[in-house]
Order: structure tokens, then sequence, then C-alpha cells
């Protein structure tokens, strides 16, 4: 059945499974390297692009071309490109779109190691990149330059939780005559579809709310387009960052319980926020939902939700944070997110230390900052737990 006009939990469960004479219900996973040509003119034909099917694995595979189509339903694109891990999909992502001497713009509070990965690596090829704050567009507008060739936003960004309006990135891009890429990591495809507000490449990294079971790492870039598909599946290809079929099937399980998942875990972030907001021991939360978020009411207009992402900083700062994160019990001491299990971590000591303390300062990532990546257990286990976790806080800290 076609899902291109279903309803989302609909698309969920089926885009991308076309069942085989077998009536297999899922995707069978084809661990193959290799694909056998019916013949040498097939072969050739299949090279020559002429026709459909299947060469080799780091150029495509069945089952990873359902997750592909799966997630390029979800978000409305032209077609899907899985990567071996979310770095994969932005390195991909640069480097088909970065030429020897182009300069990027982007989020400053962007996933560290996409920072990185321009400022201490492709910085060698004569990139440079421009990291702003994307919450005012006036900012993004004034990085400009003749030689911009992408902007690149993250939003909800990791860790700080600032939302950057889409439909103003795009209005730039398009002045300028730059793609816009969008990492849609934190909002998911079921709260946020950046190519319907005029993205021209939305990218995730699966292994947080896509897979949504900590079990895996993968990436997916999504194109608007097919000629921007045919710009990054090369360079995906020649650089070799593709996803394998085993990781593919994993994902493909899990993205089928994407809006129950996701439904579910905004459900208890919003009582725990709320319940963050409200203790003496916290400086303040940053949670989207919240209408003391700065960018509430953007988040409101260009998300479908608020997802269960949450970052707060503690009044004991640096101390305050370690005494909390040694002492919760029922929340994993742990980087990543998007599971179904909660976890908390530290930015400045982990997931953000290879950046500088300056830059992590500017991109509103404070020494005392802990993140927190709501799962969908019981609200009020998750609450008793920092409950007694804030009862370690050393008292020489301020409460
Ligand atoms: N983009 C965002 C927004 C991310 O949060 C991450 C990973 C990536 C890209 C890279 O994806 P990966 O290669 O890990 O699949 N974020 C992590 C984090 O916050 N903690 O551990 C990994």
């Amino acid at each position: 059945m076609s899902t291109k006009k279903a309803g989302i939990h609909t698309t969920l469960v089926h885009a991308g499974h076309h069942p085989d004479h077998t009536g297999a219900v899922t995707v069978p996973i084809y661990q193959t390297s290799t694909f056998a040509f019916r013949s040498a003119q097939h072969g050739a034909e299949l090279f020559a692009g002429g026709n459909d099917g299947y060469i080799y694995t780091r150029l495509g595979n069945p089952t990873i071309h359902a997750l592909e189509e799966c997630v390029a339903q979800l978000e409305g694109g032209f077609a899907g490109i899985a990567t071996s891990s979310g770095m994969g999909a932005v390195s991909a992502v640069y480097m088909a779109l970065l030429d020897q001497g182009a300069h990027m713009v982007s989020t400053a509070s962007v996933y560290g190691p996409s920072r990185g990965l321009v400022e201490k690596h492709l910085s060698r090829f004569g990139v440079t990149a421009s990291f702003v704050d994307t919450t005012d567009p006036e900012n993004v507008r004034r990085a400009m330059q003749p030689n911009t060739r992408l902007l690149y936003v993250e939003t909800p960004s990791n860790p700080a939780m600032q939302v950057t309006d889409l439909r103003a990135m795009a209005e730039i891009a398009r002045a300028h005559g730059c793609v816009l890429v969008v990492d849609n990591t934190f909002a998911s495809p079921y709260l946020q579809q950046p190519l319907q507000l005029g993205a021209d490449v939305v990218l995730h990294s699966v292994t947080k709310f896509i897979n949504g079971h900590a079990d895996i790492v993968g990436g997916i870039i999504v194109t608007r387009t097919e000629e921007m598909y045919r710009r990054i599946r090369p360079l995906m290809v020649a650089i070799g960052s593709n996803m394998d079929p085993h990781q593919a099937y994993m994902v493909l399980r899990g993205v089928k319980t994407l809006g129950i998942r996701v439904e579910r875990a905004q459900q208890v972030a919003i009582e725990v926020a709320r319940w963050l907001e409200a203790r003496p021991e916290v400086a303040w939360v940053r949670y989207i939902g919240l209408p003391s978020h700065p960018q509430h009411e953007l988040a409101q207009r260009q998300m479908s939700g608020f997802g269960s992402m949450i970052s707060f900083e503690l009044h004991g700062g640096i101390e305050a944070g370690a005494a909390v994160m040694d002492h919760v019990q029922l929340a994993t001491l742990a980087v990543s997110l998007g599971g179904i299990e909660s976890l908390i971590e530290h930015p400045a000591s982990m997931t953000h230390a290879g950046m500088s303390r300056e830059s992590r300062l500017e991109a509103g990532i404070t020494d005392g900052l802990v993140r927190y990546s709501v799962g969908i257990e019981n609200a009020e286990d998750l609450i008793a737990d920092l409950e007694q976790a804030f009862a370690a806080i050393p008292v020489a800290a301020p409460r």
C-alpha cells in the first residue's frame, strides 16, 4: 500500500516496506555485501544507472533503502541517504556542499563535534565558518559573506535548547544563494519537518529519537530535490559512510513507535520540567514547552510538540551538578539522548568538552548546565529520583 498520503502513525509503521514473495511482515535483513548480476549486460546497465537494482551494499541495499524511503516520506523529501552515524551524515553534507575556500554560517550551540569537524578538520582545506546565535536572524544576515555556501542550523540545539526560526533561515539562504541544512535530531520528523519550512536538506543522528532504543548508532540525510540528492549521495558513497543492513533493520524496528514514544516522553518531560522550575536549587530550566522558554512561541509555531529534552542549571554550579549526577539512580549518567530510558549528562565536561570554554559560554553552555533526556518512565519516579539526588548537593553549594 502507498503511504504517501497516509497519516504519520501509518507512515511510521508501513512506509518503505514493500512485501516480497514470502509475505514477510517486517523488512528482511539483506545481510550481503554484493548482489549477483543476471548477465554482463545487466551489470553494465546497473552501473550506467539505467536499471533499478542493487550492485554493492556501500552503494545501496534493500534493507537500507526501506529505511531511506520511510524517513524521506516522514520528512516530505525526495529521497534519503542513510549513514553509519549522525556524524557520517554531517560529514557527507559538509564535504558535498563546501568547496575549498567556502564559508559556512552555523548555530553557535550546535552539537560540539559538528562544529569541531569544520574548525579542526575542514579548516585544513580552506573552509571557514562563523558560529552565531541563530535565534536572532539578524546575526545570520550579518554573518553572510560572498563565499557563504552553507547555512547549517540545529534546532532545537544541543544542549542549549535554543530554537531557530526555520522560515526566516530559508529566506536568508535563498537571498544569498546558499543551501540551508537543518539538523533535526532533537525534534525528530514527528515534531518538525524542516523541508516543509523551506530547508533544502535535513539530517538526523538516528541514534537518538528515530531509533529510540539506545542500541545502535546511525544517521540519515533527506534532500528536498533530486538535484541535491545527486550532489550528496555520491559523496557519501565515495567516503564510505554508508549504513549497514543490520543497523537499518534495527532502526526500521525502532521508527515504527516514534510517534507513541515521543508523545509519551513529552508528557513526562513537561512534568519533570515544571518540578525542576519550582525547585530552589535550580537557577533556570530550559524546556521549550515551558512558557518561560525564550522561544516557546516560535517552537509552538514551527513544531507540533515540545519533545523531551531539558537542560537546567543548578545554583551550586559544577559542584552541585556533579553531586546530582553521582546520585541519580533511575536516570543513567551517560551521553546520547532520545531513547526510552532517561539519561543525564554534563555537557561542559562530556559532549561539549572539545569546545573552548569561551565558545561554550557563547553558545549558552554554562559550566553548571545539566542535560536531561527524559525517557518514557513514570514522571513521579523520575522526580523522586531527582529529589533524592538534589539532597546530595553539598551544603557549601548555595541551594
Ligand atoms: N547531531 C546532533 C544534534 C547530535 O546530538 C549528535 C550526537 C550528532 C549529530 C551526531 O550523531 P552520532 O554520530 O553520534 O550518531 N549527539 C550526542 C550527544 O549529545 N551525546 O552523545 C552523542
